[in-house]
């Protein structure tokens, strides 16, 4: 890592093997537009208030994008009220080219694309497919978890912009009714208008899930970010083995790592109608993010600190974690699902985390892709 430079990372791992798996006869899922949408002004963007989306927990994927049409994932996509139907004229609004909602993003009907400037969240890269596979696994087809695709990070990755691209995805969420952001990436160096952002997101108390990063190492001196930016509403995710053990690859820290979950050969969803395993914090993210939403659909009102303490409290103590993150625990969803308030543990619901996915005849092949990770550079700032 360049000490001189601003730097993330996306923690992805077999790229170029996915990709060569993958048919090549998805279409484009939405019309492209040449218009750059800008970020506006916060008071000119559209605010989501309509009884049906106020029932929904909105579950912002700043990441690659998704595969829209994986049957997996297809339900919980976010539709923007402001961007579907009909418009004047009898156009579909999620197509028509206009800014429906006035929120400053053309036919953004299920998020936005950063990196090109357009409503075309496509995956060509994999990861985040995977990582909403996670999010979203075990959900019934009632639920009203929806995740919303902001895609920062391309197949090409690299790029002076990326970082910029990831802010936008930042305030895209906070600006447009996210209750979480998953953040499956990150860097070693910290960003004042990055951490601006996130303040941002602390003050309408979103919550946020955060990869504490793959380097192995203990981040409470140095830290990786965002997950190390210093808000109480931010979660630092580090990743287990199956045996409920560090991994070595996580990093860790007493004081700046908060909790952990399952990382390693982590079977979720891929572009394309497939399935693949990966490793690492994003993973574990994911699956943490997944816990907390649905602890938010069940009691949507509650604070983000009230949801973390129910999901935190709830965790079975793990000795192997003591001294390495702040909470020695392992998080159980249903263990959380159950408590009836925080402080209220009952030593009867000793059950499992659940990380299997529905299977669905349309998932054609399973890959198992090579653990090397695949780091690149986000960004570079003067
Ligand atoms: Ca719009
Ligand atoms: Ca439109």
């Amino acid at each position: 890592m360049k000490k001189d430079s601003l730097e993330r990372v996306l923690w992805a791992v077999g790229v170029s093997a996915l990709i060569s798996l993958g048919s090549t006869e998805q279409k484009p899922y939405a019309t492209p537009t040449k218009e750059k949408a800008q970020l506006k002004s916060e008071n000119t963007f559209f605010h989501a208030d309509t009884p049906e989306t106020r029932e929904q927990i909105l579950v912002a994927l700043v990441d690659t994008g998704m595969d829209p049409y994986h049957s997996l994932l297809k339900d919980f996509l976010w539709t923007n009220p402001g961007e579907s139907g009909v418009d004047e004229q009898g156009f579909n609004r999620a197509t028509n080219g206009k800014d429906d909602d006035g929120n400053g993003f053309v036919d953004d009907v299920h998020g936005w694309n950063f990196v090109d400037q357009n409503a075309n969240i496509s995956d060509e890269h994999g990861h985040g497919t995977h990582i909403a596979g996670l999010v979203t696994q075990g959900l019934k087809k009632s639920s009203k978890i929806r995740i919303m695709i902001l895609k920062y990070y391309g197949s090409q990755g690299a790029g002076a912009a990326t970082l910029n691209a990831s802010n936008q995805a930042i305030a895209y969420a906070v600006q447009n009714g996210a209750k979480i952001i998953n953040y499956s990436g990150g860097g070693d160096l910290p960003s004042l208008t990055e951490e601006q952002l996130f303040r941002q997101a602390f003050e309408k108390d979103l919550a946020v899930v955060a990869a504490s990063g793959n380097d192995g190492r203990e981040t409470d001196t140095s830290g990786f970010f965002p997950a190390s930016y210093d808000f109480p509403n931010i979660l630092s995710v580090a990743s287990l083995d199956s045996n409920n053990n560090l991994l070595p690859s996580s990093n860790r820290g007493p004081d700046s790592v908060d909790t952990a979950a399952l990382g390693k050969d982590v079977l979720s969803t891929l572009p394309h109608h497939r399935k693949g395993f990966m490793t690492g914090t994003s993973q574990a993210t994911a699956l943490m993010t997944g816990m907390l939403a649905q602890i938010y659909e069940q009691y949507p009102r509650h604070s983000s600190e009230e949801n973390f303490k129910r999901l935190l409290e709830s965790a079975l103590p793990n000795e192997n974690l003591r001294g390495q993150i702040r909470i020695p625990r392992t998080p159980k969803l249903e263990r959380a699902l159950k408590m009836r308030s925080a402080n209220e543990i009952s030593p009867q619901f000793q059950l499992n985390q659940k990380v299997t996915l529905v299977h669905d005849p349309l998932i054609e092949e399973e890959v198992h892709i090579q653990k090397d990770l695949a780091p690149a550079n986000r960004e570079t700032l003067p």
